[in-house]
C-alpha cells in the first residue's frame, strides 16, 4: 500500500506570534504546491490559534506539541483536546522524548493521551525512541517495542490513517548525530512488523512512521529513501521556512 509521506515541523519552544505569522505566511503558498505530501507544523500553544486560523483553508496541518487527556477541570497549566480543536489544531505530538525525559511523561500517560486524541479525531503523532545508553547496551528494541505496545494496548478502534508514529532516537536529537539510514530503516521496519503482529496487515501497511533526529536538507533524501520511512519530524532544520520547504520538496 502506498502511504502518503508526511513532513512535520516541530518548532519546540521557539517563535513569538509575530514570528509564527511571518513563517506561516511564507510557508502556505509554497506548501500548496507540495502535492502528494502532508505538511504539518507543531507549534507552541501561544501561536496555535494564529497558525490554525491562517492554515484553515490550506493543506497545511496545524498541530500542538502536547495536551492532557481530560477535557476540563482542575489541571493547572494543562490544555485539553476540545481546547486544541477550538483553535483549529488537527494534529498533536504525543510523548515527544523531551516530554518523557524532561517532564517525566510515562508510557501509560502517553497511551492515555493517544487514546483521547484518536477518539476526538485529532491525529496523534506518537514519538518513541531509545537513549544512547539503551542503544549501547543492546536495549533499543526492548525500549521501543515497549513504548509502541503500551500505546496499542490502550487503543480499541483505530484505522491505519488515524495514528502516526515517529521513531526518534534520543541520542540523535538536536545533536547533529543522525541515525544512519540503515539504523532508521531497521528500527522503523521492526515497528511496522510489531504493528502487523498486533493489528494485522492493513493496519501495519496504513500507518505512517516518521524518522526524527537531526534531519536536514543534506541527509533527508537518504532517510526518505528507506522502505518503511514515511517522512520526518524535524526540529532545528524546520525553524527557517526555506530549509523546511527543501525538506518538503525532498519528500515528494
Ligand atoms: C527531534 C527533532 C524534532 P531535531 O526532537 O522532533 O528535533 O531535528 O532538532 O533533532
Amino acid at each position: 500500500m502506498a502511504r502518503r509521506p508526511m513532513m512535520a515541523a516541530n518548532w519546540k519552544m521557539n517563535k513569538t506570534v509575530t514570528e509564527a505569522q511571518n513563517y506561516t505566511a511564507a510557508l502556505l503558498p509554497r506548501a500548496a504546491d507540495a502535492e502528494g505530501v502532508d505538511v504539518a507544523v507543531f507549534v507552541p500553544f501561544t501561536c496555535l490559534h494564529e497558525v490554525g486560523r491562517m492554515a484553515e483553508d490550506s493543506p497545511v496541518i496545524a498541530g500542538a506539541q502536547n495536551f492532557y487527556y481530560e477535557d476540563s477541570g482542575a489541571y493547572t497549566g494543562e490544555v485539553s483536546v476540545p481546547m486544541l480543536k477550538d483553535v483549529l489544531a488537527r494534529a498533536v505530538l504525543v510523548g515527544h522524548s523531551e516530554r518523557r525525559e524532561i517532564f517525566g511523561e510515562t508510557d501509560t500517560l502517553v497511551a492515555r493521551k493517544t487514546k483521547r486524541a484518536v477518539e476526538a479525531d485529532l491525529l496523534p503523532v506518537v514519538c518513541v525512541g531509545e537513549t544512547k545508553e539503551e542503544r549501547d547496551s543492546g536495549g533499543m528494541w526492548e525500549k521501543v517495542s515497549g513504548q509502541v505496545s503500551r500505546v496499542l494496548e490502550e487503543l480499541d478502534e483505530v484505522g491505519g490513517d488515524g495514528i502516526v508514529f515517529a521513531y526518534e532516537p534520543i541520542w540523535a536529537i538536536g545533536t547533529g548525530d543522525t541515525a544512519t539510514p540503515d539504523d532508521a530503516q531497521d528500527a522503523i521496519g521492526r515497528i511496522r512488523e510489531l504493528l502487523r503482529e498486533e493489528r494485522g496487515e492493513d493496519f501495519a501497511d496504513g500507518v505512517r512512521i516518521l524518522y526524527g533526529g537531526s534531519v536536514k536538507p543534506a541527509n533527508v533524501a537518504e532517510i526518505m529513501g528507506q522502505n518503511d520511512v514515511d517522512g520526518a519530524l524535524v526540529g532545528g532544520a524546520s525553524l527557517e521556512v526555506d530549509s523546511f520547504v527543501e525538506l518538503i520538496e525532498a519528500a515528494r
